[in-house]
């Protein structure tokens, strides 16, 4: 008992000691030209635009407020100038729709000066603002037609909550911004969207924030409450399964630093930024050769490009469902905070940002990126046992990696974003995801009373989870050892022995081809045995290999929608798992830069049509992600996490094991610890 209760004070103790410091990019800091636009600068955009444009005469609505690109010449010059001598303007890109008109805005912000000012003409819109879909979910409150259906199902208006969807695009000549209504229950859960009202269909134009369009169809009940709330002061026990207390100390402190937003550790350097649109994007990674005492570059920029994830049922309720997550709602603008000790272990550190609102102001975001050092892993291991008169030879070392992390969550999915480091060279970025099902309700409480397709599992009664897809896309200027690269494929193919000369009848060896053009880049990634790596031809080993890193992917999925189908052509950028192009600046988005009813005129799959030359230049490396979701009980009514991603691994770039002669951290004596 007694030491059971010392354990205790120790485990509170450490609990304060643990380092939980939230890190602020103060105003006096060193500004590195990649680090996201401070309160200070959303400011200088507003202002700056406010003033050409005054909000007594005009209607002005900010989409998207971020850093404009510096050049990347300029930037790789600028990191060897010995920081600060060459000088990198802060510039900024907006997009703001301005009396309906969509704006492209350049600001200089130490100048203050608008630099151009462009309007869009072309089709698709920019990115929705928070603000436009608040005011929009509370137009069915006051309209009507709305509140007598509601009164028709003898539903309470108080209780009901309404959500905006993305229409997308199907084929029509003309489009105005708008978004659909779909409309839920809360009552005594907080799980809405497990409670849609079904058949309501409710259109609402933006740019006259009304409702446009509304019908009430048929009727499905709405789903019960019970059991669907997820908060634990609703739970009733039993509990379980139990978890048992861990306490995290890094007695010598963290093993990483973090200064501004330039992070340090082990072996590896990066920039992490943060963007409306795409969320976290890392920068300048860089990894320390303990041989070539030097550090080399591996990764310019790497961030998450597009999401898209359309659901699978046809129908007049859900055929529409089919979304940008990046694009239409922003990966940035849907960052949310994270809570210590539970979305990040004790010891991590976190980073805030700011984010715009609709009307241009900076709004603050607290722990929106945390960075942690993960344990728990071995990095590599030898038992010898086979040299006579040797007895115990076992070399063990510990792997501690650093992550990054981010979550973003979308209406009702939360996606956890992790950037894993390795002292090893490998980059490990994966995604979890987790929440809330969309559910479609059915009049079917049992499996045996379906009759047709329902697009999806019947996950509880009344509620059928809808099939769908998640794709990611990231975008990897991988800079291996230097700026210009080649992509490699490596097929391992079989070869039959035919002239008698092994007892085998068979072997397996490799053939690899370069990349000449993007066209030799588009793979989709099947049962046919590949590598997949980007190289530097420029720079070999001492044996002679070209120096490179591999992709190694991850369970992948492909598209199943025919080419041709709408939501197939705007996300066409999921038609092979891995692409390559040449560097561009303005080929940022893979489902283009306005995706909200975009018309897939400006996707990676458009770009890549001029088949561009792509051997041993500045090139850039596509990856698409992957998950089919056939939905099951175990996700209703809270998804637990469903993991995936890939690895950026080496192959050649060290002369050898980078890691051999890592030291494995120090046992740490527990001195109050009962034996
Ligand atoms: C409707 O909901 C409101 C708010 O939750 C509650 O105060 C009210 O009593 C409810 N009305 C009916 C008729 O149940
Ligand atoms: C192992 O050690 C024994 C005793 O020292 C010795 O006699 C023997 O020759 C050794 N065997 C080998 C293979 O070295
Ligand atoms: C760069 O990208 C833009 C947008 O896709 C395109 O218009 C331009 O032609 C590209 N430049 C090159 C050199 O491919
Ligand atoms: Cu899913």
């Amino acid at each position: 008992m007694a030491s059971s209760m010392k354990l205790m004070l120790l485990l509170l103790v450490l609990s304060f000691l643990s380092f939980q410091a939230v890190h602020s990019s103060s105003a006096l800091q060193f500004q590195h030209p990649l680090d996201p636009l401070t309160k200070q600068e959303i400011t200088t955009v507003q202002t700056a635009v406010q003033r050409k444009y005054p909000t007594k005469k005009n209607t002005l609505t900010f989409n998207y407020i971020g850093l404009h690109d510096p050049d990347k010449p300029s930037l790789l010059k600028w990191e060897h100038s010995k920081q600060g001598t060459l000088n990198i303007p802060r510039k900024s890109f907006v997009i703001a729709i301005i009396n309906k008109q969509t704006h492209e805005i350049v600001i200089d912000l130490n100048l203050k000066l608008i630099l151009s000012d462009k309007i869009h003409t072309g089709h698709g819109f920019p990115t929705l603002s928070v603000e436009e879909q608040n005011d929009a979910i509370l137009l069915p409150m006051r309209y009507k037609p709305f509140k007598e259906s509601i009164k028709k199902r003898g539903l309470n208006l108080s209780e009901v909550v309404c959500a905006t969807f993305s229409v997308g695009w199907y084929g029509q000549a003309n489009s105005k911004r708008a978004v659909k209504l779909d409309c839920f229950m809360k009552e005594t859960t907080v799980n809405i969207y497990v409670r849609p009202i079904s058949e309501l269909y409710i259109l609402v134009d933006l740019d006259l924030m009304k409702i446009v369009e509304y019908h009430d169809r048929e009727t499905h009940p709405v789903p019960t409450a019970d059991n669907t709330d997820y908060r634990l002061s609703n739970q009733k026990p039993p509990f379980g399964p139990k978890q048992h207390s861990l306490a995290t100390h890094q007695p010598q402190g963290p093993g990483f630093q973090i200064n501004g937003h330039s992070i340090s550790w082990a072996n590896w350097k990066f920039h992490i930024g943060f963007d409306s649109r795409a969320g976290v994007v890392l920068s300048l990674a860089s990894i320390y050769d303990l041989e070539k005492h030097k550090s080399r570059r591996v990764m310019y920029r790497g961030y998450i490009s597009e999401l898209f994830v359309p659901y699978q049922d046809p129908s007049e309720d859900w055929y529409f469902k089919t979304f940008f997550d990046a694009g239409e709602f922003g990966f940035g603008l849907s960052t949310v905070s994270m809570k210590p000790n539970r979305d990040c272990p004790s010891h991590a550190q976190f980073l805030d940002v700011y984010v715009h609102t609709g009307d241009g102001s900076p709004s603050l975001l607290e722990k929106a990126i945390c960075v942690f050092e993960k344990y728990g892993d071995i990095m590599w291991r030898h038992t010898e046992t086979g040299i006579p008169n040797v007895t115990e030879l076992l070399e063990s070392r510990t792997e501690v990696n650093l992550v990054v992390r981010s979550v973003v969550t979308v209406g009702n999915y939360d996606n956890i974003i992790d950037w894993e480091f390795k002292a090893s060279g490998s980059i490990k970025p994966s995604i979890a995801l987790t929440g809330i099902l969309e559910i479609k309700p059915v009049d079917i409480k049992h499996k045996s009373e379906i009759k047709k397709d329902q697009h999806g599992t019947l996950v509880s009664a009344n509620s059928v989870g809808v099939y769908h897809d998640h794709f990611y896309i990231y975008h990897l200027d991988l800079d291996i050892d230097g700026v210009d690269n080649s992509f490699e494929q490596t097929n391992l193919k079989t070869v039959r022995v035919t002239d008698g000369s092994s007892k085998r009848k068979s072997y397996w060896t490799v053939e690899t081809k370069t990349a000449n053009t993007e066209s030799d880049a588009k793979i989709s990634i099947g049962m046919a045995p590949a590598e997949l790596a980007i190289v530097n031809p420029n720079k070999k080993t001492a044996v002679g290999n070209q120096v490179g890193y591999r992709l190694i992917p991850g369970a992948t999925a492909h598209p199943l929608l025919v080419e041709d189908d709408y939501p197939q052509i705007r996300g066409a950028f999921t038609n092979h798992n891995v692409w390559v192009t040449p560097y561009n600046r303005s080929e940022k988005w893979a489902g283009g830069l306005y995706v909200d009813q975009s018309r897939g005129e400006d996707t990676l799959a458009v770009w890549t049509q001029k088949n561009r030359n792509i051997k041993n230049k500045d090139i850039v490396l596509w990856h698409v992600v992957g998950i089919h979701h056939v939905p099951a009980q175990e996700d209703f009514p809270m998804m637990p996490l469903l993991s995936t991603g890939f690895e950026l691994r080496p192959t050649n770039f060290f002369e050898r094991n980078p890691v051999l002669k890592t030291l494995s951290p120090n046992d740490v004596a527990w001195r109050e610890c009962p034996k």
